[in-house]
């Protein structure tokens, strides 16, 4: 008997077996005001984004996390909100689901289990459904690799990650994010994608320094699941114009990923 899974991961897992694989569009409540997070998600949904990310490394007010996740359900949104917590401050009531993760290479216990012990019973108490996932830190990091306390994979070390992502499966985590930092310049390079997408049977998540089709197609070429991009869709004027390439460059990914299988 395998675990009973949610709603919000039942319709991820779909979507990525329907596509091939899918875009998640991250919206950070100290970079976008709650009217800014309301229209960009809905233009990203229409675009053909699969669900909204919410979170961010330094994030300290529920307040703003949930006045952004409010706006965007007062907008009419039908994807999942999925809330993408740095701490115990990430966690709303009104997300359909959260990331419930674990800074896998952090040198800080908080950041494995501390802050997921304090959390859980919120999230029980609010009937948020948790997702679990392990969660690595690549080369460049950001703002999430400092503040999480990681000590980064290099780049040019993609068996260390594949053996980090195995640790996940075999914990029994059910998705596994490979995390370059938000705004990195380089984003998680094809050969360590595709290195850890050999190690594991769950789906893999890719994100940090995506920022044009281009490098989205390397990402789901070399064998990303899920393709997250923030910075690209919070700074692009024409954002439905932005996630449409992405779809189009996930769509790319997967003939090349095909032709070659
Ligand atoms: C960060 O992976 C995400 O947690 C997204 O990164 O802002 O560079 O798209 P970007």
């Amino acid at each position: 008997m395998g675990p009973k899974l949610g709603k919000v991961e039942r319709y991820l897992l779909e979507r990525i077996q329907g596509d091939g694989a899918i875009h998640m569009t991250l919206l950070d409540p100290e970079r976008v005001s709650p009217e800014e997070a309301a229209a960009i998600a809905k233009e990203a949904e229409e675009a053909g984004t699969s669900a909204i990310m919410v979170g961010g490394s330094t994030l300290a007010s529920t307040e703003e996390l949930d006045a952004v996740i409010l706006a965007m359900r007062e907008g009419g949104l039908s994807v999942p909100i999925i809330l993408f917590p740095n701490n115990v401050t990430g966690i709303s009531k009104h997300a359909d689901a959260i990331w419930f993760m674990s800074l896998l290479n952090s040198t800080d216990p908080y950041f494995l289990i501390g802050a997921q012990v304090l959390g859980a019973p919120l999230v029980r108490r609010l009937g948020l459904e948790a997702i679990p996932m392990g969660y690595i830190i690549i080369g460049y990091g950001g703002a999430a690799g400092i503040i999480g306390r990681a000590i980064p994979i290099p780049y040019e070390k993609p068996e260390i990650a594949a053996a980090y992502a195995m640790a996940a499966e075999c914990m029994g985590m059910r998705f596994v994010y490979l995390e370059a930092g938000s705004g990195a310049p380089r984003p998680v390079p094809e050969t360590m994608i595709a290195t850890v997408r050999r190690a594991i049977s769950i789906p893999l998540v890719v994100g940090g320094g995506l920022r044009d089709g281009e490098s989205v197609e390397k990402a789901v070429r070399a064998g990303a699941d899920i393709v997250v991009t923030g910075t690209a869709v919070e700074k692009s004027h024409r954002v439905g114009d932005k996630i449409r390439g992405f779809i189009s460059a996930i769509k790319r990914g997967i003939r090349a990923r095909l032709a070659r299988a």
